[in-house]
């Protein structure tokens, strides 16, 4: 039989598609990384399935919405959880931190970090939201560490770390901001910062449009 051919459509950012990245990186798999130019995306919209990115184009058809994607990937190249619950545990991981990451981008990022929109009124109140649902979602995502684990389920990397590295990364900035910090986090993303492979696929990450933008001070 034919190996699966994979295409991933973004735009230049990590955001979204990058969890699906560092799984192709980290399982050696082929994929083609289309990157759309925004200038571009205008007429591209129309014909999309839900009028965004990102999608995954295989060669048994198209996949919409990031957390399906991510959950393809990690079964077709082993970053699932083994055990059943444990899988739709993970989901629960992938949906509650694709909420937290609409819920900063909408609250904070825009405004505060991209300058993309005039900082609201009630900046001071959205703050005070944002840190509230950073700590929920970290605590939440904690209780599926056991103790003395590296990872959330055990000691091998799963989809699960990959969207929390990811998304706790793109928003690092909004620290101060949003004065937070915790212990088990910290630890954790050493934890991954330390693991070969995904050592390996960090240090060939290259800068996207956010990080240009951030750098310039913007
Ligand atoms: N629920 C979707 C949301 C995808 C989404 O909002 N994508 C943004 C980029 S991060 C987009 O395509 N924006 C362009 C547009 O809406 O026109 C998912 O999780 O994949």
């Amino acid at each position: 039989m034919a190996e699966e051919t994979y295409k991933l459509i973004y735009f230049d950012l990590k955001a979204r598609a990058e969890p699906a990245r560092a799984m192709f990186f980290m399982a050696g798999q082929k994929f083609e990384d289309v990157r759309i130019l925004f200038q571009d995306w205008g007429k591209l919209k129309t014909q999309t399935p839900l009028g965004f990115l990102p999608i995954l184009e295989t060669s048994k058809g198209a996949l919409s919405q990031t957390s399906a994607i991510n959950y393809y990937l990690a079964n077709k190249l082993g970053f699932l959880p083994e055990d059943e619950y444990e899988k739709a545990q993970s989901n629960s991981i992938s949906l509650t931190i694709t909420d937290l990451g609409n819920h900063l981008l909408e609250h904070i990022l825009l405004s505060e970090l991209y300058k993309l929109r005039p900082s609201p009124n009630d900046i001071e109140e959205k703050k005070k939201t944002v840190r509230e649902k950073l700590i929920q979602t970290q605590s939440f995502v904690e209780t599926f560490c056991k103790n003395g684990n590296k990872f959330i389920f055990g000691d091998k990397v799963t989809v699960s770390d990959i969207e929390l590295f990811t998304l706790w990364t793109f928003i690092s900035p909004i620290y101060p901001l949003a004065e937070f910090k915790n212990a088990w986090l910290e630890e954790f993303m050493d934890n991954m910062k330390a693991d070969p492979k995904f050592a390996e696929y960090l240090a060939q990450q290259s800068p996207d449009i956010v990080d240009r933008l951030l750098q310039k001070g913007v």
